[in-house]
């Protein structure tokens, strides 16, 4: 049973940026009552009310994974290390984005599903072979008859995203070679919660996986987690190397069992954990506002750096709006002079001189702080200051 333990509210879809501003209603299907749950039987966290794919992945995804040097970086010393360690034939990724990861591996060597046909556009362009589609067993099906089995199937950030996860499952087990390897990567549960970061939570994030879900989902389909890495990459994600039970050639890494067992120190397999971090979230929000209005108060001019799916959840929560936060800026072509979702804050094609006369830059984008330092040192010795919910809603 999902039982609930966040309530973010009314939220818009988070990846639709408007290019007017308007009053979302509830009524007309424009906003979503954004709450969480936990199931103690699965132990997987997830929303209560879930919307359909086809509302929240179509052709026009603004979202690009090669925004960000960090996981441009990321995505390479990967590559290497799946070359090295797996050698595989045939690379499989669902949720191929804007092609970051596999434009590491050569073309041949390279299959891949991308649901939104923008991003689907841009890889079958350079010569990867990219089924625009979502992920389930007929697509499956159809990719094993054209292409065989995969060697190694690799997924980020994509499998939290759909709803039926039996068929995402089924649908790997039946591509899956029989000593392929299955990795997966996705913000971890352990550092949400450690890190307060609420924002992990908008109608994309259907699931916030932990060790502790992965390894009880994985196991109904006869397959076994056998290393886990932390990564620093949006906030702190894991990184899943699965196998199947039956091969044995394959050994185990204290790395699986150091992180269940660190999961379960902190108590993320009893309810009670769940029920203190929704009271986390409420004093996080109360103590966001009440330090964006004490700015204010002084008029001071605060930005928005990371036009952010994150943020999104985090100003429709707070219910921040342009009385605080002046514009927001972004690299993301897509998302220039649009609006962020459900709030009247404009989003500008960044600039380094839009920084110019801001006292205040509120990270968005708080996952690649240090990215953005390294971007923003002028800033930083004039005397900008930047404001951040996580852990804790403070200036750095
Ligand atoms: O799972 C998801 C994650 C991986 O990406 C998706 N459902 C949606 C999206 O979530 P997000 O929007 O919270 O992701 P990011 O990666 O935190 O977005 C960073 C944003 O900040 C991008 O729009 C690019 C922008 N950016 C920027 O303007 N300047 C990023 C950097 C590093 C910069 O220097």
């Amino acid at each position: 049973m999902n039982k609930k333990f966040l309530d973010l509210g009314n939220q818009p879809l988070a990846n639709k940026y408007l290019r007017a501003y308007k009053k979302l209603t509830l009524k007309s299907n424009e906003l979503y009552r954004l709450t969480v749950g936990f199931d103690n039987k699965t132990k997987l966290v997830s929303l209560i009310n879930k919307i359909p794919d086809k509302k929240m992945f179509d052709g026009n995804y603004p979202y690009k994974s090669s925004m960000s040097k960090t996981m441009i970086n990321s995505f390479k010393k990967l590559s290497i290390k799946i070359k090295k360690r797996f050698k595989p034939k045939l690379f499989f990724e669902i949720g191929s984005n804007d092609g970051a990861l596999i434009k590491n591996f050569n073309i041949s060597e390279v299959v891949c599903v991308e649901p939104c046909a923008n991003l689907a556009k841009i890889t079958n362009k350079k010569g990867y072979y990219t089924y625009n589609n979502y992920w389930n067993l007929s697509l499956a099906k159809k990719i094993k008859k054209n292409f065989g089995r995969a060697d190694v199937i690799y997924s980020a950030n994509t499998l939290t995203h759909i709803n039926d996860l039996d068929d995402v499952f089924k649908s790997i087990t039946h591509m899956l070679n029989k000593e392929g390897v299955l990795i997966i990567e996705d913000p971890s549960l352990l550092e949400c919660f450690k890190k307060v970061s609420y924002d992990q939570f908008y109608n994309e994030h259907i699931y916030i996986f932990s060790a502790l879900s992965v390894k009880k989902l994985i196991n109904k389909f006869e397959l076994e987690l056998f290393d886990i890495e932390k990564l620093e990459t949006h906030g702190g994600s894991l990184r899943y190397y699965i196998k199947w039970r039956q091969n044995k050639k394959i050994k185990i890494k204290n790395s699986v069992s150091k992180q269940l067992s660190s999961e379960v120190k902190f108590g993320l397999d009893s309810f009670k954990t769940y029920k203190k971090f929704g009271n986390s979230v409420k004093k996080s929000k109360n103590d966001l506002l009440k330090l964006l209005k004490t700015i204010k108060k002084k008029n001071q001019k605060i930005i928005g750096y990371g036009a952010t799916a994150k943020a999104s959840t985090v100003l429709n929560y707070c219910n921040i709006g342009n009385d605080m936060i002046d514009y927001f800026v972004d690299t993301t072509p897509d998302k220039k002079n649009r609006y962020m979702p459900g709030k009247n804050i404009k989003i500008k094609k960044y600039e380094k001189k839009l920084l110019n006369n801001v006292d205040y830059v509120y990270l968005g984008a708080w996952n690649f702080i240090k990215e953005i330092f390294k971007k923003e040192k002028k800033f930083i010795q004039k005397g900008g200051k930047f404001i951040t919910h996580v852990p804790t809603p403070r200036i750095i």
